[in-house]
């Protein structure tokens, strides 16, 4: 997976966080993978959500999301 910069990802966030609260729901990422193939940059979401989701709360919020992709 390549390098995003700062704003590239959090446009990428916002597109995801639909309901604009900050942080990104495992649904909001499944309706967002269903109109991508069910990935996210050819990670499945189930494994991104395990792999950004550092404090366990099953949300992905904007820091949590860039520490992924920074
Ligand atoms: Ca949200
Ligand atoms: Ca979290």
């Amino acid at each position: 997976m390549g390098k995003m910069t700062e704003a590239e990802v959090e446009a990428v966030f916002a597109s995801i966080d639909t309901d604009g609260s900050g942080e990104i729901r495992l649904r909001e990422l499944r309706d967002y993978g269903l109109a991508n193939d069910g990935t996210l940059d050819g990670v499945k979401l189930a494994d991104f959500v395990r792999a950004a989701d550092t404090d366990g709360d099953r949300r992905i919020s904007l820091t949590e999301f860039k520490s992924y992709f920074a």
